[in-house]
Protein backbone atom coordinates (compact mmCIF):
# COMPACT_ATOMS: atom_id res chain seq x y z
CA UNK A 1 0.00 0.00 0.00
CA UNK A 2 1.51 3.31 -1.16
CA UNK A 3 0.65 4.83 2.23
CA UNK A 4 2.88 2.64 4.46
CA UNK A 5 5.75 4.38 2.37
CA UNK A 6 4.41 7.84 3.03
CA UNK A 7 7.17 8.97 5.86
CA UNK A 8 4.73 12.43 6.14
CA UNK A 9 7.20 13.62 9.21
CA UNK A 10 10.70 13.55 6.77
CA UNK A 11 8.87 15.85 4.54
CA UNK A 12 8.04 18.27 7.19
CA UNK A 13 10.99 18.81 8.17
CA UNK A 14 11.68 21.03 5.28
CA UNK A 15 9.27 23.46 6.24
CA UNK A 16 9.48 23.09 9.54
CA UNK A 17 11.45 26.31 10.57
CA UNK A 18 9.39 28.46 8.20
CA UNK A 19 6.23 27.35 9.39
CA UNK A 20 7.35 28.43 13.14
CA UNK A 21 8.48 31.90 12.09
CA UNK A 22 4.60 32.01 10.42
CA UNK A 23 3.43 30.56 13.45
CA UNK A 24 4.84 32.73 16.02
CA UNK A 25 3.79 35.61 14.22
CA UNK A 26 0.05 34.92 14.23
CA UNK A 27 0.18 33.93 17.85
CA UNK A 28 0.72 37.42 18.73
CA UNK A 29 -1.58 38.99 16.04
CA UNK A 30 -4.73 37.19 16.48
CA UNK A 31 -6.81 36.67 20.27
CA UNK A 32 -6.72 32.93 21.41
CA UNK A 33 -5.28 30.86 18.37
CA UNK A 34 -4.97 27.64 19.95
CA UNK A 35 -8.97 27.30 20.04
CA UNK A 36 -9.14 28.10 16.68
CA UNK A 37 -6.42 25.48 15.73
CA UNK A 38 -8.48 22.99 18.21
CA UNK A 39 -11.62 23.70 15.91
CA UNK A 40 -9.34 23.33 12.52
CA UNK A 41 -8.43 19.82 13.50
CA UNK A 42 -11.75 18.58 14.24
CA UNK A 43 -13.23 19.75 11.12
CA UNK A 44 -13.53 16.98 8.78
CA UNK A 45 -14.99 17.52 4.55
CA UNK A 46 -16.12 14.29 2.38
CA UNK A 47 -15.21 13.25 -0.65
CA UNK A 48 -17.40 11.87 -2.77
CA UNK A 49 -16.43 8.44 -4.56
CA UNK A 50 -17.08 10.79 -8.29
CA UNK A 51 -14.65 13.10 -7.51
CA UNK A 52 -11.41 11.02 -7.65
CA UNK A 53 -11.13 10.66 -11.50
CA UNK A 54 -10.90 13.11 -14.03
CA UNK A 55 -13.73 15.45 -15.08
CA UNK A 56 -15.58 15.76 -18.12
CA UNK A 57 -17.78 18.21 -19.88
CA UNK A 58 -20.10 17.05 -22.64
CA UNK A 59 -17.44 18.15 -24.99
CA UNK A 60 -15.08 15.70 -24.14
CA UNK A 61 -12.72 14.10 -21.45
CA UNK A 62 -9.20 14.01 -20.99
CA UNK A 63 -7.85 11.55 -18.11
CA UNK A 64 -4.20 11.76 -16.55
CA UNK A 65 -3.78 8.32 -15.22
CA UNK A 66 -3.51 6.19 -12.54
CA UNK A 67 -7.38 6.30 -11.76
CA UNK A 68 -8.66 4.45 -9.13
CA UNK A 69 -10.23 1.38 -11.10
CA UNK A 70 -13.18 0.17 -8.30
CA UNK A 71 -14.12 1.40 -4.94
CA UNK A 72 -11.44 -0.22 -2.94
CA UNK A 73 -9.09 2.03 -4.73
CA UNK A 74 -11.54 4.68 -4.28
CA UNK A 75 -11.03 4.65 -0.83
CA UNK A 76 -7.20 3.89 -0.90
CA UNK A 77 -6.88 7.42 -2.75
CA UNK A 78 -9.09 9.26 -0.07
CA UNK A 79 -6.97 7.51 2.55
CA UNK A 80 -4.18 9.18 0.55
CA UNK A 81 -5.89 12.49 0.59
CA UNK A 82 -6.79 12.14 4.29
CA UNK A 83 -2.81 11.18 5.63
CA UNK A 84 -1.89 14.21 3.73
CA UNK A 85 -4.32 16.64 5.43
CA UNK A 86 -6.20 14.92 8.54
CA UNK A 87 -8.97 17.02 7.72
CA UNK A 88 -10.65 14.56 4.72
CA UNK A 89 -12.03 11.89 6.79
CA UNK A 90 -15.33 10.50 5.21
CA UNK A 91 -16.82 9.27 1.89
CA UNK A 92 -19.75 10.15 0.10
CA UNK A 93 -20.90 6.82 -2.26
CA UNK A 94 -23.05 7.46 -5.15
CA UNK A 95 -25.25 4.56 -6.33
CA UNK A 96 -25.00 2.80 -8.69
CA UNK A 97 -21.41 3.85 -9.80
CA UNK A 98 -20.03 2.16 -6.27
CA UNK A 99 -22.14 -0.48 -5.33
CA UNK A 100 -19.81 -2.21 -2.55
CA UNK A 101 -19.88 -5.92 -3.38
CA UNK A 102 -18.94 -6.85 0.20
CA UNK A 103 -19.62 -4.31 2.78
CA UNK A 104 -18.38 -5.66 5.66
CA UNK A 105 -15.29 -5.57 3.91
CA UNK A 106 -15.51 -2.25 2.24
CA UNK A 107 -16.40 -0.66 5.82
CA UNK A 108 -13.49 -2.53 7.43
CA UNK A 109 -11.24 -1.35 4.33
CA UNK A 110 -12.00 2.24 5.21
CA UNK A 111 -11.77 1.91 8.69
CA UNK A 112 -8.25 1.24 8.55
CA UNK A 113 -7.65 4.52 6.83
CA UNK A 114 -9.66 6.16 9.27
CA UNK A 115 -12.72 7.09 7.25
CA UNK A 116 -16.13 6.77 8.18
CA UNK A 117 -19.60 6.77 5.30
CA UNK A 118 -20.81 10.43 4.84
CA UNK A 119 -24.03 10.70 2.61
CA UNK A 120 -25.55 8.20 0.64
CA UNK A 121 -25.94 9.33 -3.18
CA UNK A 122 -29.03 7.86 -5.50
CA UNK A 123 -29.33 8.51 -8.58
CA UNK A 124 -31.90 8.59 -10.89
CA UNK A 125 -30.72 10.89 -13.33
CA UNK A 126 -29.52 8.51 -15.76
CA UNK A 127 -30.81 5.25 -17.37
CA UNK A 128 -28.94 2.30 -15.99
CA UNK A 129 -28.13 -0.53 -17.94
CA UNK A 130 -30.95 -3.61 -17.85
CA UNK A 131 -32.97 -0.91 -15.99
CA UNK A 132 -36.75 -1.53 -17.09
CA UNK A 133 -38.09 2.19 -17.52
CA UNK A 134 -36.77 5.51 -18.71
CA UNK A 135 -35.92 8.21 -16.10
CA UNK A 136 -36.16 10.86 -19.92
CA UNK A 137 -38.87 12.54 -18.80
CA UNK A 138 -38.15 12.35 -14.76
CA UNK A 139 -38.00 9.75 -11.89
CA UNK A 140 -39.71 10.92 -8.75
CA UNK A 141 -42.08 13.21 -10.62
CA UNK A 142 -42.76 10.98 -13.28
CA UNK A 143 -46.65 10.98 -14.72
CA UNK A 144 -46.37 7.05 -15.19
CA UNK A 145 -46.90 5.28 -11.55
CA UNK A 146 -44.60 2.52 -12.68
CA UNK A 147 -41.55 4.72 -13.37
CA UNK A 148 -41.80 6.62 -9.60
CA UNK A 149 -42.37 2.94 -8.27
CA UNK A 150 -38.42 2.04 -9.62
CA UNK A 151 -37.26 5.35 -8.83
CA UNK A 152 -38.56 4.94 -5.10
CA UNK A 153 -37.26 1.28 -4.98
CA UNK A 154 -33.93 2.37 -6.18
CA UNK A 155 -33.80 5.23 -3.21
CA UNK A 156 -34.55 2.48 -0.59
CA UNK A 157 -32.07 0.17 -1.72
CA UNK A 158 -29.61 2.76 -1.79
CA UNK A 159 -30.80 3.09 2.07
CA UNK A 160 -30.23 -0.21 2.79
CA UNK A 161 -26.59 -0.32 1.22
CA UNK A 162 -25.77 2.78 3.64
CA UNK A 163 -27.38 1.02 6.88
CA UNK A 164 -24.49 -2.02 6.03
CA UNK A 165 -22.03 0.62 5.38
CA UNK A 166 -22.74 3.17 8.84
CA UNK A 167 -23.90 5.98 6.85
CA UNK A 168 -26.84 7.68 8.65
CA UNK A 169 -28.27 10.19 5.49
CA UNK A 170 -29.40 9.78 1.77
CA UNK A 171 -29.01 12.37 -0.27
CA UNK A 172 -31.26 12.79 -2.95
CA UNK A 173 -30.89 15.25 -6.13
CA UNK A 174 -33.18 14.78 -8.79
CA UNK A 175 -32.66 15.65 -12.14
CA UNK A 176 -36.47 15.88 -12.96
CA UNK A 177 -38.01 19.56 -14.63
CA UNK A 178 -39.47 20.04 -17.75
CA UNK A 179 -37.64 21.71 -20.68
CA UNK A 180 -39.83 23.15 -22.36
CA UNK A 181 -43.04 25.51 -21.56
CA UNK A 182 -46.14 23.69 -21.38
CA UNK A 183 -44.25 19.86 -20.62
CA UNK A 184 -45.22 20.13 -17.00
CA UNK A 185 -47.65 20.77 -14.58
CA UNK A 186 -45.63 22.75 -11.33
CA UNK A 187 -48.48 21.77 -9.10
CA UNK A 188 -48.96 17.93 -9.94
CA UNK A 189 -45.13 17.35 -10.88
CA UNK A 190 -44.30 19.07 -6.98
CA UNK A 191 -46.76 16.73 -5.62
CA UNK A 192 -46.17 13.97 -7.41
CA UNK A 193 -42.75 14.15 -6.52
CA UNK A 194 -43.60 15.13 -2.70
CA UNK A 195 -45.60 11.52 -2.54
CA UNK A 196 -42.71 9.63 -4.15
CA UNK A 197 -40.40 11.29 -1.27
CA UNK A 198 -42.92 10.26 1.22
CA UNK A 199 -42.21 6.69 0.12
CA UNK A 200 -38.53 6.66 0.78
CA UNK A 201 -39.04 9.11 4.04
CA UNK A 202 -40.87 5.96 5.56
CA UNK A 203 -38.02 3.41 5.30
CA UNK A 204 -35.66 6.02 7.12
CA UNK A 205 -34.27 4.10 10.00
CA UNK A 206 -34.76 5.99 13.26
CA UNK A 207 -31.21 7.97 13.39
CA UNK A 208 -31.07 8.73 9.65
CA UNK A 209 -31.69 11.67 7.95
CA UNK A 210 -32.75 12.55 4.00
CA UNK A 211 -31.18 15.69 2.53
CA UNK A 212 -33.24 17.43 -0.42
CA UNK A 213 -30.52 19.07 -2.99
CA UNK A 214 -31.69 21.90 -4.85
CA UNK A 215 -30.70 22.86 -8.66
CA UNK A 216 -31.97 25.75 -10.44
CA UNK A 217 -30.94 24.54 -13.83
CA UNK A 218 -29.68 21.46 -16.11
CA UNK A 219 -30.37 19.23 -17.39
CA UNK A 220 -34.00 20.43 -17.54
CA UNK A 221 -33.64 24.15 -18.78
CA UNK A 222 -37.19 25.49 -18.58
CA UNK A 223 -37.94 23.62 -14.64
CA UNK A 224 -36.97 22.04 -12.28
CA UNK A 225 -38.46 20.02 -10.01
CA UNK A 226 -36.61 21.43 -6.96
CA UNK A 227 -35.52 24.42 -8.43
CA UNK A 228 -34.05 26.34 -5.22
CA UNK A 229 -33.79 26.63 -1.43
CA UNK A 230 -37.97 27.43 -1.25
CA UNK A 231 -39.31 24.48 -2.83
CA UNK A 232 -36.53 22.41 -0.70
CA UNK A 233 -37.57 23.73 2.11
CA UNK A 234 -40.93 22.99 1.31
CA UNK A 235 -40.50 19.19 0.32
CA UNK A 236 -38.24 19.03 4.00
CA UNK A 237 -40.71 20.81 6.20
CA UNK A 238 -43.50 18.37 4.55
CA UNK A 239 -41.81 15.46 5.04
CA UNK A 240 -40.97 15.83 8.62
CA UNK A 241 -37.91 15.53 11.34
CA UNK A 242 -35.61 13.55 9.60
CA UNK A 243 -36.06 15.56 6.56
CA UNK A 244 -33.36 18.60 5.60
CA UNK A 245 -32.42 21.09 3.09
CA UNK A 246 -28.98 20.40 0.98
CA UNK A 247 -27.27 23.74 -0.25
CA UNK A 248 -25.16 22.95 -3.02
CA UNK A 249 -22.74 26.57 -4.13
CA UNK A 250 -22.95 25.85 -7.38
CA UNK A 251 -26.81 25.07 -7.74
CA UNK A 252 -28.04 28.58 -7.38
CA UNK A 253 -29.02 31.53 -10.10
CA UNK A 254 -26.06 34.08 -10.87
CA UNK A 255 -25.95 36.33 -7.91
CA UNK A 256 -28.13 34.23 -5.32
CA UNK A 257 -26.88 35.80 -1.93
CA UNK A 258 -26.45 32.11 -0.36
CA UNK A 259 -25.46 33.56 2.86
CA UNK A 260 -28.51 34.68 3.80
CA UNK A 261 -29.60 31.16 2.47
CA UNK A 262 -28.21 29.31 5.08
CA UNK A 263 -28.52 31.88 7.38
CA UNK A 264 -32.55 31.66 7.14
CA UNK A 265 -31.99 27.83 6.60
CA UNK A 266 -30.01 27.46 9.79
CA UNK A 267 -32.54 29.64 11.74
CA UNK A 268 -35.43 27.16 10.10
CA UNK A 269 -33.47 24.14 11.47
CA UNK A 270 -33.78 22.86 8.16
CA UNK A 271 -30.14 22.99 6.57
CA UNK A 272 -29.14 19.57 7.03
CA UNK A 273 -25.88 19.00 4.32
CA UNK A 274 -23.58 21.13 2.45
CA UNK A 275 -21.61 20.80 -0.94
CA UNK A 276 -18.87 22.63 -1.96
CA UNK A 277 -16.97 23.86 -5.25
CA UNK A 278 -16.90 27.10 -6.92
CA UNK A 279 -18.12 28.93 -10.44
CA UNK A 280 -17.81 31.69 -12.09
CA UNK A 281 -21.26 31.18 -14.41
CA UNK A 282 -23.60 28.25 -14.09
CA UNK A 283 -23.01 24.91 -11.63
CA UNK A 284 -19.12 24.31 -12.83
CA UNK A 285 -17.73 22.49 -10.51
CA UNK A 286 -14.79 24.52 -10.35
CA UNK A 287 -11.94 23.80 -7.03
CA UNK A 288 -13.56 25.69 -3.60
CA UNK A 289 -12.23 28.89 -3.26
CA UNK A 290 -11.16 29.27 -6.95
CA UNK A 291 -13.46 32.20 -8.07
CA UNK A 292 -14.91 33.84 -4.91
CA UNK A 293 -13.44 33.41 -1.77
CA UNK A 294 -14.79 36.19 0.00
CA UNK A 295 -18.14 34.84 -0.96
CA UNK A 296 -16.87 31.20 0.78
CA UNK A 297 -15.82 33.42 3.95
CA UNK A 298 -19.35 35.19 4.08
CA UNK A 299 -20.95 31.79 4.09
CA UNK A 300 -19.03 30.11 6.67
CA UNK A 301 -19.91 33.36 8.74
CA UNK A 302 -23.39 32.75 8.89
CA UNK A 303 -22.89 29.11 8.99
CA UNK A 304 -20.94 29.41 12.48
CA UNK A 305 -22.81 32.03 13.84
CA UNK A 306 -26.14 30.44 13.13
CA UNK A 307 -24.32 26.98 14.33
CA UNK A 308 -23.35 28.69 17.57
CA UNK A 309 -27.27 30.14 18.30
CA UNK A 310 -27.95 26.59 17.87
CA UNK A 311 -25.01 25.06 20.06
CA UNK A 312 -24.35 22.97 16.98
CA UNK A 313 -21.11 21.37 16.41
CA UNK A 314 -19.18 22.70 13.46
CA UNK A 315 -17.65 19.21 12.66
CA UNK A 316 -20.11 16.99 12.70
CA UNK A 317 -23.96 18.81 12.88
CA UNK A 318 -23.54 19.61 8.96
CA UNK A 319 -22.67 16.98 6.16
CA UNK A 320 -19.92 18.83 4.96
CA UNK A 321 -19.04 17.38 1.13
CA UNK A 322 -16.79 18.69 -2.02
CA UNK A 323 -18.82 18.36 -5.02
CA UNK A 324 -16.59 19.31 -7.85
CA UNK A 325 -15.58 17.85 -10.98
CA UNK A 326 -12.11 18.79 -12.45
CA UNK A 327 -11.51 19.24 -16.28
CA UNK A 328 -7.46 19.60 -16.53
CA UNK A 329 -6.57 19.21 -13.16
CA UNK A 330 -4.95 15.71 -11.09
CA UNK A 331 -8.49 14.85 -9.32
CA UNK A 332 -6.43 14.53 -6.31
CA UNK A 333 -4.17 17.66 -6.29
CA UNK A 334 -7.16 18.89 -6.72
CA UNK A 335 -9.32 17.89 -4.01
CA UNK A 336 -6.02 18.70 -1.92
CA UNK A 337 -6.91 22.47 -2.74
CA UNK A 338 -10.42 22.55 -2.08
CA UNK A 339 -9.77 21.21 1.38
CA UNK A 340 -7.56 23.95 1.84
CA UNK A 341 -9.81 26.72 0.77
CA UNK A 342 -12.44 25.11 3.19
CA UNK A 343 -10.10 25.36 5.95
CA UNK A 344 -9.00 28.72 5.33
CA UNK A 345 -12.47 30.26 5.03
CA UNK A 346 -13.15 28.48 7.97
CA UNK A 347 -10.58 29.76 10.20
CA UNK A 348 -10.72 33.02 8.69
CA UNK A 349 -14.19 33.00 9.85
CA UNK A 350 -13.36 31.40 13.36
CA UNK A 351 -11.53 34.91 13.54
CA UNK A 352 -14.84 37.49 13.50
CA UNK A 353 -15.54 39.10 16.66
CA UNK A 354 -19.57 38.14 17.19
CA UNK A 355 -19.86 40.65 20.16
CA UNK A 356 -17.86 43.70 17.82
CA UNK A 357 -19.94 42.78 15.15
CA UNK A 358 -23.50 42.98 16.87
CA UNK A 359 -22.20 46.40 18.31
CA UNK A 360 -21.65 47.51 15.23
CA UNK A 361 -25.23 46.69 13.51
CA UNK A 362 -27.26 48.11 16.46
CA UNK A 363 -25.17 51.38 16.06
CA UNK A 364 -25.54 51.19 12.37
CA UNK A 365 -21.70 51.38 12.03
CA UNK A 366 -21.84 50.01 8.46
CA UNK A 367 -17.94 51.24 8.26
CA UNK A 368 -16.76 48.74 11.53
CA UNK A 369 -18.90 45.67 9.93
CA UNK A 370 -17.58 46.03 7.05
CA UNK A 371 -13.86 46.57 8.61
CA UNK A 372 -14.51 43.64 11.50
CA UNK A 373 -15.58 41.32 8.62
CA UNK A 374 -12.37 42.36 5.79
CA UNK A 375 -9.87 42.34 8.39
CA UNK A 376 -11.06 38.73 9.36
CA UNK A 377 -11.11 37.95 5.62
CA UNK A 378 -7.67 39.76 5.36
CA UNK A 379 -5.45 37.85 7.57
CA UNK A 380 -3.39 35.24 6.34
CA UNK A 381 -4.38 32.35 8.52
CA UNK A 382 -2.32 29.75 6.20
CA UNK A 383 -0.28 29.30 9.36
CA UNK A 384 -3.17 28.47 11.64
CA UNK A 385 -4.28 25.42 9.09
CA UNK A 386 -0.89 24.05 8.83
CA UNK A 387 -0.48 24.11 12.72
CA UNK A 388 -3.52 22.18 12.91
CA UNK A 389 -2.40 20.22 10.21
CA UNK A 390 1.27 19.41 11.83
CA UNK A 391 -0.42 18.54 15.76
CA UNK A 392 -2.32 15.36 14.09
CA UNK A 393 0.36 14.36 12.43
CA UNK A 394 -0.40 15.40 9.11
CA UNK A 395 1.48 17.47 6.21
CA UNK A 396 2.63 20.97 6.99
CA UNK A 397 2.08 21.78 3.12
CA UNK A 398 -0.27 18.35 1.85
CA UNK A 399 0.27 19.41 -2.06
CA UNK A 400 4.33 19.75 -1.48
CA UNK A 401 4.38 16.27 -0.01
CA UNK A 402 1.79 14.95 -3.15
CA UNK A 403 4.54 15.91 -5.84
CA UNK A 404 7.86 15.49 -3.59
CA UNK A 405 6.78 12.26 -3.09
CA UNK A 406 5.60 11.51 -6.37
CA UNK A 407 2.21 9.74 -5.55
CA UNK A 408 0.43 10.19 -8.89
CA UNK A 409 3.60 8.44 -10.98
CA UNK A 410 2.69 5.65 -8.84
CA UNK A 411 -0.24 5.33 -8.80
CA UNK A 412 0.20 5.43 -12.60
CA UNK A 413 2.31 2.81 -12.38
CA UNK A 414 0.38 0.57 -10.43
CA UNK A 415 -3.12 1.18 -11.79
CA UNK A 416 -1.91 2.05 -15.56
CA UNK A 417 -1.82 5.46 -17.75
CA UNK A 418 -5.91 3.56 -18.96
CA UNK A 419 -7.24 3.31 -15.79
CA UNK A 420 -11.02 4.80 -16.07
CA UNK A 421 -12.70 5.69 -12.83
CA UNK A 422 -16.82 5.86 -12.87
CA UNK A 423 -18.65 9.04 -12.13
CA UNK A 424 -19.49 11.73 -14.31
MN1 LIG B 1 -24.16 18.56 -5.08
Amino acid sequence: MLLDKLNISHYNQDALSAHKKRIQFLREEIKDPDAIIQKLEKFQVAIPSWALGTGGTRFGRFPGGGEPRNLEEKIGDIGLLHALNRSSGAISLHIPWDIPSDPAKIRGLAAQYGLRFDAMNSNTFQDQPGQDLSYKFGSLQHTDKAVRKQAITHNIGVISQGIDLGSTALTVWLADGSSFPGQLNFRKAFQRTLESLQEIYVHLPENWKIYVEYKAYEPNFYSTTVGDWGQSLLYAKKLGPKAFTLVDLGHHLPNANIEQIVALLLMEEKLGGFHFNDSKFGDDDLTVGSIKPYQLFLIFNELIEGMNARSMDHAWDLAWMIDASHNVKDPLEDLLQSVEAIMISYAQALLIDHKALDLSRMENDVVQAQEILQNAFRTDVRPLVAEARLRVGAALDPLYVFREARIREKLVKERGSKSFATGL
